[in-house]
């Protein structure tokens, strides 16, 4: 009996000690950047865009900048991700890179304008056809909830997938055009709600 009350003593401490820790305001939250599977909405996050990356191409983008911002804008890094993760040089070269390849990275949904913030990458298992009027992959309602009415910018390109934003879950609602990035989103700015790629 006393070696279990000392256990419940010990417990007591433990959460008081919790208690009185630093407020959690005091730091920013740390960015996180995490990769959703399009396919089977699985989600991993990671603590650098570097790992995301990674995980996003099926390893085979290792390289990617640690600033996702730095990635978004430097266009040897887009040609890379155009490319599947593979260095080609030209857009016929790039274009055959992705066909037949698993974990194409189709988009990284930024959390603020000008690439800044946490990021959101989608996979999917394949890239998408040429035209643009048909659907290649959605997203019915941006999942989790803290990035529902949260994108400020976005960069698609791999795969050869544009992404359209728009306001309301299920495509409905303003939208913008098919694109391969947008550094400021207009009134979808912390608006978006649903993805279509193409
Ligand atoms: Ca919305
Ligand atoms: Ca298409």
């Amino acid at each position: 009996m006393r070696r279990r009350w000392m256990a419940a003593g010990a417990a007591l401490v433990v959460l008081g000690t919790l208690a009185v820790g630093p407020p959690a305001s005091a730091a920013p939250p740390p960015e996180q950047h995490c990769v959703v599977d399009v396919a089977t909405e699985e989600m991993n996050c990671y603590d650098s865009f570097r790992k995301a990356m990674a995980a996003a191409s099926g390893g085979r983008i290792t390289d990617a900048p640690d600033d996702a911002r730095a990635a978004a804008v430097d266009p040897a890094f887009r040609r890379l991700l155009s490319g599947g993760g593979r260095k080609l040089d030209g857009v016929g070269a790039a274009q055959q890179g992705f066909v037949a390849q698993a974990d194409i990275v189709i988009g990284t949904m930024y959390e603020d304008d000008n690439y800044a913030g946490s990021t959101l990458t989608y996979r999917a298992p394949s890239g998408c056809t040429v035209p643009t009027t048909d659907v290649d992959w959605v997203v019915e309602l941006i999942t989790p909830d803290s990035w529902n009415d949260e994108i400020g910018s976005f960069l698609a390109g791999g795969g050869g997938c544009w992404v359209s934003l728009f306001e309301h879950r299920s495509w409905l609602g303003a939208s913008t055009p098919f694109a391969s990035m947008d550094d400021e989103l207009g009134v979808l700015d912390d608006a978006a709600s649903s993805i279509r790629w193409s």
